[in-house]
């Protein structure tokens, strides 16, 4: 005879009430709403917290089509693109380790990872085993990652031995110039990148703090969006001595590659005479490849490399986006992504509303938002 003792009891009648949920969660009127009207798609993301019980209705809903979510449902051609080196692997894996929880489990959107040397192998496995999606690894071409001929070396060596002097972050550093020079001109030119149409930049070390229950990439495609930020702020004026002074040329050369309808008044307040300093900060980018390659946005970056401020101060890829999305687009082409909890050391954004709140870790007393050296009130402004 079958007896159960006190101590089983509680197992047993917790796997009945587990098993009874299921069955009235399988019949539940909303879960037909769900099918009939969105994509299998939208019903399984609305079950985003994704215990044990969710995925076995998933599986059963799934049965014949076997379909993993990110298979089923309208989908960007777009990838991750993180420049980064073999040290920084340990960061990154961390990093990668959030996006993948807090969005691409569920979207599997593809990387691609560039690097001026080749990648190692421990770097590619301990990458590519922190996600389901296709990883891409490639090797940066040399002319994307060295001086172009016009550029004087010596006053290039006498420039960065200066700004060392003079305490400028990151003032002394070579590496740093060739990354942002291919930041603002070469990343979205590499091969590797040539098939897709958005990006979604990340760096080793940042985190994301909230749940992304949508896809940023059809966001941005539906709503004719052709570039996206979390953090916006103040520029140092000394790396940047002659970058307004030379796009102000640019303009007066190029007024027709400059619509009527742009947003130069978030990077200037006196009609374009000088530079307020914001800029988005290019760590977060989400954007449109086909901006980048354009004829707007190639002009205006051979127009800069020409005039060599990559090298002779230290034009940042940041203050270089910012300034031709400002020239060439208008407000309605650019979006902030209030709902992504991010941080870049030392800065965070972190959404203030309590909705979304509640799919954050992020302290919404660290956001920069509306600190002093933030544009958050010029963009609202704007
Ligand atoms: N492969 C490679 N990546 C670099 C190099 N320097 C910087 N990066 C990457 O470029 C991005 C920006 O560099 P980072 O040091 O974070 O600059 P910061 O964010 O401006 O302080 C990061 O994704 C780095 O991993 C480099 O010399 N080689
Ligand atoms: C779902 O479909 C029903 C009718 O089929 C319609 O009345 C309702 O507005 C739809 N809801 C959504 C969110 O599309
Ligand atoms: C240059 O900057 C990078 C960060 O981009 C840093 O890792 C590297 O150590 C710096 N190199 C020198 C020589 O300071
Ligand atoms: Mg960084």
């Amino acid at each position: 005879m079958l007896v159960i003792s006190s101590t089983q009891r509680k197992p047993v009648f917790l796997t009945l009430a587990f098993l009874f949920l299921l069955l009235c969660l399988y019949f539940s009127p909303l879960r037909y709403l769900n099918a009939e009207n969105g994509t299998a798609e939208d019903a399984t993301i609305s079950f985003r917290n994704s215990d044990n019980a969710q995925r076995v209705i998933f599986d059963l809903e799934h049965q014949d089509e076997n379909l993993r979510p990110w298979e089923n449902g309208t989908r960007a051609n777009a990838a991750f693109v993180i420049l980064t080196r073999n040290s920084e692997l340990d960061a990154l894996r961390k990093t990668m380790q959030q996006l993948e929880e807090r969005f691409n489990k569920k979207f599997n959107y593809p990387y691609v990872f560039l690097n001026d040397e080749e990648f190692t192998l421990e770097f590619r496995e301990l990458t590519a085993g922190l996600t389901s999606a296709k990883t891409q690894y490639g090797v940066i071409p040399r002319e994307h990652w060295s001086y172009p001929d016009w550029i004087d070396v010596k006053k290039a060596d006498e420039a960065r031995r200066r700004m060392g002097e003079e305490g400028i972050i990151y003032g002394d550093n070579l590496s740093y110039r060739h990354m942002c020079r291919f930041e603002s001109g070469f990343f979205y030119r590499h091969p590797l990148m040539q098939q897709y149409d958005y990006y979604w930049r990340v760096e080793p070390s940042v985190e994301f703090y909230c749940d992304i229950d949508y896809d940023p990439f059809i966001y941005m495609q539906e709503n004719n969006k052709k570039y996206g930020w979390t953090i916006s702020l103040l520029e140092y004026a000394s790396t940047i001595p002659t970058l307004w002074d030379t796009t102000k040329a640019f303009m007066k050369e190029h007024a027709d590659l400059i619509p009527k309808n742009n947003l130069l008044r978030f990077v200037s307040e006196n009609g374009g005479e000088t530079y307020n300093l914001c800029h988005f900060w290019s760590n977060f980018e989400i954007g449109d490849l086909n901006f980048l390659r354009g004829p707007e946005y190639s002009a205006y970056f051979d127009y800069l490399d020409k005039a060599g401020g990559f090298f002779y101060e230290r034009w940042g890829d940041a203050p270089v986006h910012s300034i031709a999305v400002a020239m060439f687009l208008n407000k309605a082409e650019v979006h902030f992504f209030d709902d992504i909890g991010y941080r870049h050391d030392p800065f965070m954004h972190c959404p203030l509303d309590r909705n979304v709140q509640k799919k954050c870790h992020c302290n919404v007393d660290d956001n920069f938002d509306f600190t002093i050296f933030s544009c958050m009130n010029k963009w609202l402004a704007a």
